[in-house]
């Protein structure tokens, strides 16, 4: 599953994420949009720290859980029940932390713990 890969395709996210940031991003950008220290790489810190500002930006009600109301213009229900492994209706930290590094990993081919 690729929840993240989907979120940042979402021009919706990445226009709230800029401005959350107040980053110069154009969107699709996503990899210069993670790389924080800009080196190139993306490493699973940077990446974290980015999508823990993304929950953050996505949580609109604030209660430190993920409404599939509050992502469903981006993320299929498919992949909202999936990362919801308690299926109890709401993504919790804990269960976007854990989609989030298996996403990382997926995308890290080599597996030299980078993004390039
Ligand atoms: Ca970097
Ligand atoms: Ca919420
Ligand atoms: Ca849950």
């Amino acid at each position: 599953m690729k929840i993240i890969s989907l979120i940042l395709q979402s021009t919706v996210i990445v226009t709230s994420l800029s401005s959350l940031t107040s980053a110069q991003t154009m969107p699709g950008e996503a990899l210069q949009l993670l790389d924080g220290d800009g080196d190139g790489l993306v490493t699973l810190e940077e990446y974290s720290n980015r999508m823990d500002t993304l929950f953050t930006g996505m949580d609109t009600t604030q209660n430190g859980r993920l409404e599939y109301s509050e992502i469903d213009s981006f993320v299929s229900q498919d992949i909202f029940d999936t990362a919801d492994t308690n299926n109890n209706g709401s993504l919790s930290k804990g269960e976007f932390d854990i989609q989030v590094l298996k996403d990382f990993q997926g995308a890290d081919q080599n597996s030299d713990g980078a993004l390039d």
